[in-house]
This record gives structure tokens, sequence and C-alpha cells, in this order.
């Protein structure tokens, strides 16, 4: 655990929701007074109904406590790395089985997709959660728009590969670069986002900027951040977790406390902070999104697929 979490933070510390919606209106009162200044949101979203009330972890606690190996491997090494990434001109290549392939520009690709907050459960497979705001849009929509090939059966996504800025990529830590892949089902489920933001404002680089999947019933590695690469394809995509260790990691990673990980128990979880909710708590089916996503896998043996 980082230096972070071993000073036990005050209640004030943590953003309860309270705070932050009363931060939120705030900040749209100061956009509509043409107020908006470079301190204020950038990102304007409406809300879902996809949210959970949980309190979000503070902005301090999702950007201080990461994964992003491609900046190190320790928890509060991509908060300092991750800044040197540069993120703008970024363009993702979209190809494979699709309608429209090609190389699109940020701008392009963010084009006619609604922005939406969507307050999310998230779960490592490391055993830690977090509750975070991410903004976004969904995944079927960037889809839809580029046009999917009927014989497209997963979607593959790849991470920017730049040694340059991403100082561990000199090293064989993981098989270069990060991707990860889901069936075309799970992609074109409405939970499924590609978020461009969190907190109402731009993603911050340690989360995965500019643009990162998000899916929230999955273990965090399904997640991938900083993506640059979308492919339509008929084969089960390789994935850089299950290529390392596939073992201890399968392609579908679903949240599932019934299967533990070979080393640890996955029944429960450790909430990342030190508010009202933090501490130990049971791990729900599906990370708690069994409603919406449960028939995606009917008669699937989850303890084989996991
Ligand atoms: N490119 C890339 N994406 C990645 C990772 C990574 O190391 N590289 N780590 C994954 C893991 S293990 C987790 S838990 C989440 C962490 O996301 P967060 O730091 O925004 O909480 O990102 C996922 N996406
Ligand atoms: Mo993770």
């Amino acid at each position: 655990m980082p230096w972070r979490y071993k000073s036990p933070m005050n209640w004030s510390d943590v953003t309860p929701r309270a705070d932050f919606v009363n931060r939120r209106q705030l900040i749209a009162g100061a956009a509509a007074l043409g107020l908006g200044g470079p301190a204020f949101a950038k990102i304007a979203a409406a809300p879902s109904k996809y949210s959970t009330d949980a309190a979000p972890n503070s902005l301090e606690e999702i950007t201080g406590y990461n994964n992003f190996y491609e900046f190190g491997t320790r928890k509060e090494e991509p908060a300092v790395n991750a800044q040197k990434l540069t993120t703008d001109p970024w363009a993702i290549e979209i190809g494979g089985l699709v309608e429209r392939p090609g190389t699109y520009d940020l701008a392009d690709v963010l084009a006619g997709q609604a922005l939406e907050e969507r307050i999310y459960r998230f779960r490592c497979v490391e055993a830690w959660s977090m509750v975070v705001p991410w903004i976004g849009f969904e995944l079927a929509g960037l889809l839809n728009k580029v046009g999917v090939q009927p014989g497209a059966k997963f979607v593959s996504f790849e991470t920017l590969m730049r040694p340059e800025e991403m100082i561990w990529q000199d090293y064989p830590i993981l098989e270069w670069p990060y991707r990860e892949g889901l069936r075309i089902d799970e992609a074109m489920n409405p939970l499924t986002i590609m978020a461009t933001g969190l907190y109402g404002e731009e993603m911050p680089k340690q989360n995965g900027a500019p643009i990162r999947l998000v899916v929230p019933w999955k273990y965090g590695f399904k997640s991938i951040k900083s993506v640059v690469r979308i492919d339509l394809v008929a084969e089960q995509p390789k994935t850089t977790w299950n290529m390392m260790n596939p073992q201890e990691y399968g392609f579908f990673c679903n949240v599932n406390p019934t299967v533990d990980h070979p080393r640890w128990s996955q029944a429960s979880e450790r909430r990342i902070g030190s508010g009202l909710f933090a501490g130990r708590q049971d791990t729900p089916m599906f990370n708690g999104y069994g409603d919406e996503v449960a028939a995606l896998y009917s008669g699937q043996d989850l303890a084989k697929d996991f």
C-alpha cells in the first residue's frame, strides 16, 4: 500500500456524494453565467440511470492509487510518471471487420456521442475496489458509427506504444503493447463505455488519458487505458494478462466471488480510502451488475470461462 493510505485521512478529506453533487451544480451554474474558468470542469455530461448511489472515492484516491504498468508497477508511480504522456494530438485506428475503417482523430471519435456521467463500482482482480464517477459514452455508439460487419465476433483494443514517454515499455514486465478484448455482445452492452474523464474533468493521465475503456462487471484489467487501436475480429483476440498467465487470468474475467484467483480469494474486497464505506466488504457476482449482464453468459460455465 502506498504511503497515502498509511496515514488515516479525515472524513473531510474524502468527497462524499452530497459535496460532489453540490460541486457539480456550482460548476454548471458557473458555466451558465459564463464564469467557467480553466479551474472549472470542461466536460458537460448527463446523469445516467446506470450510476450507483454509492459514494464515489475522492479524486485524490482515484488519481493516486493506480495500475498503469507502462508507468511503473507500484500504485503511486503512474501519478508521477504518466504526466510525461503527450495526449494531444490523439487518434484511434479502427479496423478489421468494419464498414468505415480509418484513423479517427479524438474529436471524430467523440463526434455525435452523448457524454454521460457513469458512477461505477470498479473492482480490481487484486481484490481492492473503488467507486469512480466516470465521464464517457457507450462503446456501442462508436461501433455503430464505424459499422460492424456481420462476421465480427470480438473487439480487440490496444494501448499506445511509446517507450520515450511510457518509461516501463523498455522493460519486458508485460508483452507490449497492452491489449484487451471483449466479445461483441459484451462490447455492445450499454454498461460498456469509453471514458474520457472523471469528476467532470478531462481524464487524468494516470487513469488512461485521453480515452480508455471501462467495463464495470469485469476485473479492472479489462478496462484498458490510453487506447489507440480498436479492431473488430472473427476470433478471440490475445489479451495481455491471459498471455502472461492463462492459469490465473482468463479471457472473460467477470467479477465472480465464487471463483478464486489461484493465489487469493475473490469473495471479498477492500474498498480503497477511509470514507464511511471503506473497509472489507463482500464482492457481488458481476460486481453487482448482474441484472444488466447475467443473460450474456446463460449456458456458460463461468468456472471454466473465468
Ligand atoms: N494500458 C494499460 N491499461 C490498464 C492497466 C495497465 O497496466 N496498462 N492496468 C489495468 C488494471 S490492472 C486496472 S485495476 C485498471 C486501473 O485503473 P485506474 O488506475 O484508473 O483505477 O486499469 C487497467 N488498464
Ligand atoms: Mo487490476
